[in-house]
């Protein structure tokens, strides 16, 4: 591919933050362009080079965008998560389908090479083995973000075939980060219970005990991310849906990691409706086939993923 020029939507979403920034060292500031319908950006996106207010649903603005900055490749990170959709799922709907679908008709009219659509460990569901859940598995979702997450999945592979846009996507587990908070998922807990350990050292769980969930420290998302859109397309045996994973833990994993660090940390658990979404998700995350087709490997675990936390929120909230 020529020299790239990148749109991101939902830039300055939990991913799309750090990712932007991470974009812009790679292939340039002047190739990347940050869109999002957010009012509040942060500095590292607005001073850093392009950003400009997008809605991904208005498909008009979308083609007149791609077409405005001559756009050959597209993150597409603009979506409501799980808890929010089991608030509103019709509107989750909306935005994740009738948003992808304005993305992918634009893409394909435009002749953009490659578009990044995540997809989510909520794309499984019922039936499911818990543990080690497969590249290839049965995916029956409970919630509407779920729903729309393998429908995102199929689209992107149908495309891929029908018309030769080269759709690529992960599995994220929860994303675990210190730049942008997360909004309204159900692993959001992980992140939240850092900003109260340091603020308050002590942390109120909406996830109950005994849950455990997989999760991902955002500089390995990152690089999961740019890693796979690198891949050389004859090494990819999937399209939208590679399975990644890094480690698993349950709220009382994390609060006992927490406490090493910051031994005064207490954890009490009062679960909410996002149980029910984390119950019906796996426990770990088979990625073989992501360690196959393009070399992925995590670089952090738990243990070394808690101490940059709390080094890096420390310095944040002083
Ligand atoms: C959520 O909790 O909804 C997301 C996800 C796992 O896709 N973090």
């Amino acid at each position: 591919m020529n020299m790239k020029r990148i749109l991101v939507s939902g830039g300055v979403g939990q991913i799309g933050t750090e990712l932007s920034v991470e974009l812009r060292k790679k292939y340039g500031a002047d190739n990347v362009f940050i869109t999002d319908i957010r009012e509040d950006v942060p500095a590292i996106i607005k001073e850093g080079g392009h950003y400009n207010k997008l809605n991904v649903m208005n498909y008009d603005e979308v083609s007149n965008f791609v077409k405005k900055n001559e756009i050959n490749t597209i993150y597409h990170l603009a979506a409501i998560l799980s808890g929010k959709g089991e608030e509103n799922p019709f509107l989750c709907w909306d935005v994740n389908m009738n948003g992808s679908m304005n993305v992918f008709k634009v893409a394909i009219e435009n002749k953009v090479k490659q578009i990044f659509l995540p997809s989510s460990m909520a794309a499984w569901g019922l039936g499911i083995p818990s543990e080690n859940v497969p590249q290839e598995s049965i995916m029956r979702p409970t919630s509407m973000y779920g729903v729309t997450k393998v429908a995102g999945e199929r689209l992107g592979e149908y495309f891929f075939y029908k018309y030769g846009l080269d759709t690529r996507g992960l599995r994220y587990p929860g994303i675990i980060s210190s730049e942008a908070l997360p909004g309204g998922g159900t692993t959001d807990y992980a992140v939240e219970i850092f900003y109260e350990a340091i603020k308050n050292k002590h942390y109120t769980s909406y996830i109950n005990k005994g849950t455990p969930l997989p999760m991902m420290y955002m500089p390995d998302c990152i690089k999961a991310t740019i890693d796979l859109m690198e891949a050389d397309i004859k090494t990819l045996r999937y399209h939208g849906d590679y399975n990644v994973a890094a480690f698993s833990f349950a709220p009382e994993d994390i609060a006992a990691e927490i406490k090493k660090v910051i031994p005064e940390f207490t954890i009490d658990y009062k679960p909410d409706f996002r149980q029910q979404i984390a119950e019906s998700w796996p426990t770990s995350i088979d990625d073989t086939a992501a360690r196959q087709d393009w070399n992925w490997k995590p670089n952090f675990d738990i243990t070394a993923m808690t101490v940059d936390m709390i080094d890096k929120l420390s310095k944040k909230l002083m």
